[in-house]
């Protein structure tokens, strides 16, 4: 995403792919992905033609019969029922390919559909919701500094293979062990990932338990005075400040010991490391192990409270936001937010909307009660990585449209009625504008392409544009200009460093309500409460009582080194890492042969099951399962549960439950 590197070709091929080392950036490093760029351009699956069809049964056509006979369909549907019948998916290759997903937003906006559905609401949608209660903006996406001098605790999240969930870390090996040589780096994971061995502390705990880890800091914090109480009453409210402390005063060390599974010593241990960082600052980092959990919102609510209260946010040696090179958040008045959902889809009013989209959750149930005829899928695979895979596989499978943009054959392709093979990343023009405020520090890119798009592929903005013309509507003419209005500098290909690569300051200045963070917001405290409720202390006969009542056995996700989601499996070695890990007691105890290389998982609900490959280790927590994603053959997307009154969804956000699902495990 943002590492250099130097493609050599010869005679039309890509032969080498390394880092730069002239890079400013990523100085040579790169990571499996970015090397095997030349091995995705030239895979014999690419998609070369355009084809078209009945799902199964598409056949090459000319790019001139594909966009007239999509036109038509598209324009049909909202004569019959309205935009909303078009609903477009963004996955999260589309944000590399800025031209393709702006010209894919203005046919969207100018087609007038309400039926618009991206990963986000798969991956980390509580963050967004967290910055937006309490900042005022879901923009606000804290970043690692790589440089500071503070504590880092990292939640659910394994940097030494993702590269961080969402700071798109250069070098992550060095930049953990340079993080633990100073401030110190503990991390909190079922597994013993990685970055655990990296690290000064590894907590390894229960899936799901998270909040009880932070609320314990929280609680300890405010008690011992660690706290930055100048900071405090100039940037928050003394109510809410009282609120915080009341909601997490059960979390004492014994009680959060109990609900993690570790020794209150280890707890005692994290604590200690952050009363010995400078200035008690900290920085909490979390990932997918919990966004992606039944408890993300209060996960990430506690996060935020632990860097407040600490007064880390913007300081030095605390986490940093980045405004971007192109976005220039910090020169934008942000529009004020206040967390209230808008209305859901039509079938699932359960469901909220948020952020201008819709819960991917619900769009099974949209395409059965007939609100979706066509769906348009941009750089994502929604079939392994939305829920319930298998029934909403079988609902795409009766779309009357069902476009899917791509570069390689997959899952969602073999489903498409409509299949347009769009120029990779070395066929386009690329600038670094969706990923702008992700990165360690605010630059831009901006690369021209390496090779004309081969066979009959075309670069997806061209084609959207063509596509919106015979729909009737404006095309942009150049793509580039709005990212050039932002910067002007960007008009010529290039790598652009901000002069102040990492500036702090503008959320306190310019972005929070009144200055002041809104530090309780009720829906969380309530979810707090809630959850404090449903795990009693020890000792009493509720408390075993709801232990007794608790699954053993969990799916939790891992991410694997040499596969982005679903991308990159056809490579060589991209496919290798997909075994389960469990640990030897649980394979004992569901009865596994201690030899066994693969094992069934079987979902709580429903008679779905899905033989996997498995990995019996005791790097892994007792009761934990932690499945890659993303593969074909082994699509644990098909556990997933999103049923009304199934548990299965967030009610708040919409977000679907991929960490902790509970599931039988058999021979
Ligand atoms: N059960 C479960 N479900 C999950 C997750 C999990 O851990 N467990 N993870 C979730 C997360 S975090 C995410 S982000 C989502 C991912 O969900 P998606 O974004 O929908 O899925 P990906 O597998 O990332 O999509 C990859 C597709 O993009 C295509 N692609 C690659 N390059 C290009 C390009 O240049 N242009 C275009 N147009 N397409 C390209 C690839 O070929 C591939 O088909 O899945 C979520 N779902
Ligand atoms: N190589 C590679 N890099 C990637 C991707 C990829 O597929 N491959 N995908 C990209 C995408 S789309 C995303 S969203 C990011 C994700 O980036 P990360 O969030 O860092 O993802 P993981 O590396 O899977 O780390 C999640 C960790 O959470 C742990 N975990 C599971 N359940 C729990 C829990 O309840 N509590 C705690 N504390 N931990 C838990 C898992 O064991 C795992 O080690 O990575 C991105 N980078
Ligand atoms: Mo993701």
């Amino acid at each position: 995403m943002q590492c250099g590197v130097v493609a050599t070709v010869d005679d039309g091929r890509v032969v080498r792919v390394r880092g730069d080392a002239d890079h400013p950036v990523s100085r040579g490093y790169t990571c499996p992905k970015g090397r095997a760029l030349g091995e995705f351009h030239h895979h014999p699956l690419r998609l070369d033609r355009p084809r078209m069809g009945p799902t199964g049964h598409t056949v090459e056509v000319s790019w001139d019969a594909l966009l007239a006979d999509l036109a038509q369909r598209l324009g049909q549907i909202v004569d019959r029922q309205g935009p909303d019948g078009i609903a477009v998916y963004f996955g999260t290759w589309s944000w590399i390919d800025a031209f393709g997903k702006r010209a894919a937003d203005r046919l969207w906006r100018q087609l007038g559909s309400r039926s618009r559905y991206s990963a986000l609401s798969v991956d980390a949608i509580a963050r967004s919701f967290v910055a937006e209660v309490m900042g005022g903006s879901p923009s606000l996406i804290p970043s690692l500094d790589p440089d500071t001098r503070g504590l880092t605790l990292l939640l659910g999240s394994n940097p030494v293979v993702s590269h961080g969930h969402s700071s798109g870390l250069v070098d992550p090996v060095t930049v953990m062990r340079t993080l633990a040589g100073r401030g110190g780096l503990w991390v909190a994971d079922p597994r013993r990932t990685e970055t655990a061995r990296l690290a000064n502390g590894h907590l390894a705990i229960s899936p799901g338990s998270d909040p009880a880890v932070l609320a314990f800091l929280v609680r300890a914090v405010l008690a011992e005075g660690l706290d930055d109480r100048g900071y405090l009453n100039r940037r928050s409210v003394a109510d809410d400040l009282a609120a915080v402390a009341r909601a997490v005063e059960p979390w004492t060390v014994d009680r959060a010991a109990e609900r993690t599974g570790l020794a209150p010593g280890e707890l005692d241990g994290l604590l200690d490391a952050l009363r010995s960082s400078p200035g008690h600052k900290v920085t909490v980092a979390t990932g997918t192990g919990c966004t992606m959990a039944a408890a993300a919102n209060i996960t990430e609510w506690l996060a935020w409270t632990l860097q407040i209260v600490t007064g880390s946010f913007e300081h030095p040696d605390g986490a940093w936001f980045n405004p971007g090179y192109l976005m220039r958040l910090d020169e934008r008045t942000l529009a004020r937010s206040d967390g209230r959902p808008a209305p859901g889809p039509a079938s699932r009013p359960d469901l909220p909307g948020r952020f201008g989209e819709l819960p991917c959750a619900a769009l099974a149930d949209e395409i059965e009660a007939g609100n979706v005829r066509a769906l348009l899928v941009f750089g994502g695979n929604p079939v392994t990585a939305l829920p319930d895979a298998r029934r909403l596989t079988e609902a795409m499978a009766q779309l009357e449209v069902l476009v899917v943009a791509d570069v390689i054959e997959s899952d969602t392709v073999a489903l498409a009625t409509h299949v347009l093979p769009v120029a990779g990343q070395l066929e386009r023009t690329d600038v670094s504008f969706y990923t702008d405020v992700f990165p360690t520090m605010r630059f831009a890119h901006h690369t021209p392409p390496v090779f004309s798009p081969a066979a009959d592929r075309r670069v997806l903005s061209e084609v959207l544009a063509e596509l919106g013309s015979r729909l009737g509507y404006e095309p942009e003419t150049d793509p580039l200009a709005a990212m050039v209005r932002m910067a002007p500098e960007v008009r010529e290909p290039g790598l652009y460093i901000a002069d102040e690569p990492r500036p702090r300051g503008w959320v306190h200045e310019r972005v929070l309500p009144d200055g002041r963070w809104r530090l309780a917001p009720s829906a969380l405290v309530e979810q707090l409460d809630r959850w404090t409720e449903a795990e009693p202390g020890s000792g009493t006969a509720a408390g075993r009582e709801a232990r007794n009542g608790r699954p053993t056995t969990v799916v939790i996700p891992r991410r694997s080194l040499r596969r982005m989601n679903s991308g990159l499996r056809d490579i060589a070695r991209g496919g290798d890492d997909i075994a389960v890990w469990v640990h030897p007691l649980t394979a004992a105890e569901a009865g596994l042969d201690p030899n066994a290389t693969t094992a069934v998982l079987h979902a709580m609900t429903g008679d779905t099951e899905l033989r996997v490959e498995i990995r019996i280790t005791d790097d892994i927590v007792p009761g934990a399962l932690a499945v890659p994603h993303g593969l074909a053959g082994q699509n644990v997307s098909v556990l997933t549960a999103t049923r009304p009154g199934g548990g299965g969804v967030d009610p708040l956000t919409g977000m679907v439950i991929q960490s902790g699902i509970p599931v039988r495990l058999s021979q």
